[in-house]
């Protein structure tokens, strides 16, 4: 079988790494014995010029450090100061310099330099996610003739979004060169088709071939998957549930996130308070719990996001707080994955609420990690990518406190049959659409894109 070459912004050298992406492709390159190549996450003044070969798993690894420069310019700057916030409707908190753009194509040109030496003329090449769109392009111009496919995590940008790009037709030469371009979701496929279609030289030949300057490619919609056996066996080892119980005597509301202001957490919290709000009853009945590691600090956006959560979060415990009651529990640390999963399996309700998400593998891993026979219930926003597979979930509109606030209430009330069959429904999806299924099927489309 031709060896699987995936490319992503970070290479993960620790021992226990964790991140849906991160576990996504261990699995894929475990199975086919493939290499792996990222950011090393150290920025140096002169990096080596070639990479740096890590041992110690089952599939090689290969790092490169980036300058300080670049790491500003191409990270910081192109991929999430512009790419992330027009990626997730969010144009307003874009930073243009003219600088970011020129950095994120040097760093593509880099990588693809320091890759072209170790590649075989037989290796299938898989690119992750927006921090790396020109790389089939670069790899292209030294040479490379292998298939090279892209997978995007996050979602793809409509017209209205695409437009507000500094370079939006540059997106589509860079995606032209892929063999194929694989979405999370139907939306996004259909966003790429609709924004796609403003440029001179384009065409839709079937639902899922283009030509984009010239150039024949493949799109398809591939929505990533947990390791289910794993973290369902993860939440049932897990006996935190007895010392959270003694701890708050309260029902537990789970929310699990990146701080990131695409997750809609001070939407949740105001929901939170509206149901609070309307529902004096609930009071020292029911709290939630909020793990939100902040990510990308010194993007401004960032910052602002932080404070306000924790502005918002105090707020509402002053507005309502009892002697023996907090009702908002703030944690901003990363928690291991096996006590994540203890907390979901005994949390009655899951919190997926964000603004706009590419899938979002908390509301899977919320459903895996619940006890089938006394299951939890997730409320789920309807942008986030996970909403096309899961619509047994509560399905809300995050913007809306109040629609909200009675999705909260009406977990909270709801039978235990009606829970049953809900989590029964998503559980199979989230077994069945595994993180094995997407490479899988990613993988098995990208040999055929082709033919
Ligand atoms: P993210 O935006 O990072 O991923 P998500 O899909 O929710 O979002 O994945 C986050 C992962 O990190 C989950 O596995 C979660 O359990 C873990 N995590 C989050 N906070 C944590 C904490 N405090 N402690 C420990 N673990 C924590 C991007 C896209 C998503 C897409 C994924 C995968 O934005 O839409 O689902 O890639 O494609």
């Amino acid at each position: 079988m031709a060896r699987l070459v995936a490319v992503s912004n970070r290479i993960p050298l620790g021992d226990n790494p964790s991140g849906g992406l991160v576990v996504a492709l261990e699995d894929a390159l475990r199975s086919s014995g493939g290499l792996w190549v990222g950011f090393s996450g150290e920025t140096v003044e002169n990096p080596a010029d070639d990479l740096a070969f890590h041992e110690g798993a089952a599939f090689g690894r290969a790092s490169f450090d980036l300058t300080p420069q670049d790491h500003e310019e191409y990270y910081l700057g192109y991929s999430n100061s512009v790419l992330w916030p027009v990626c997730h409707g969010r144009a307003d908190l874009m930073r243009i310099l003219p600088e970011y753009l020129e950095g994120y194509r040097r760093v593509n040109e880099r990588i693809a330099r320091l890759l072209v030496p170790h590649l075989r003329p037989d290796d299938r090449i898989w690119v992750q996610d927006y921090q790396l769109f020109p790389l089939a392009q670069e790899l292209r111009k030294l040479g490379v003739t292998a298939p090279i496919g892209h997978f995007l995590h996050i979602p793809f940008p409509g017209p209205t979004d695409c437009a507000t790009l500094p370079n939006p037709d540059e997106l589509f030469e860079w995606l032209s060169h892929y063999d194929l371009a694989g979405f999370q979701a139907q939306r996004d496929l259909d966003n790429f088709a609709a924004s796609a279609r403003s440029l001179s030289d384009f065409a839709q030949l079937s639902d899922d071939r283009f030509r984009i300057a010239g150039r024949d490619m493949r799109a398809g919609v591939f929505p990533i998957g947990i390791d289910a056996r794993a973290f369902i066996a993860e939440a049932e080892r897990a006996r935190e549930e007895d010392r959270m119980r003694s701890l708050t005597g309260a029902q537990i509301m789970i929310g699990v996130d990146r701080l990131d202001y695409s997750k809609g957490i001070p939407q949740r919290f105001r929901a939170f308070q509206a149901l609070l709000d309307g529902n004096p009853s609930l009071t020292e009945q029911v709290m939630l719990l909020q793990i939100a590691p902040p990510t990308r600090e010194s993007v401004d956006a960032y910052q602002q996001i932080r404070e306000e959560t924790e502005h918002l979060a105090g707020r509402i415990n002053g507005q309502f707080a009892t002697v023996n009651w907090t009702p908002i529990r703030f944690i901003h640390r990363p928690i291991p994955r096996n006590e994540l999963a203890g907390l979901f399996r005994q949390a009655r309700i899951g919190l997926v609420t964000p603004l706009a998400d590419g899938m979002n593998l908390v509301a899977k891993e919320y459903v895996a990690a619940q006890d089938p026979s006394d299951p939890g219930v997730l409320i789920l926003s309807r942008f986030a990518g996970a909403a096309e597979q899961m619509p047994e979930a509560l399905i809300i509109n995050p913007h809306d406190p109040s629609e909200m606030a009675q999705a909260m209430q009406q977990a909270i009330d709801m039978p235990l049959e009606e829970r049953q069959a809900r989590h029964a429904a998503l559980l199979r999806c989230v077994v069945e659409r595994d993180v094995g299924w997407w490479s899988a099927a990613y993988l098995e489309a990208l040999a055929q894109a082709r033919t």
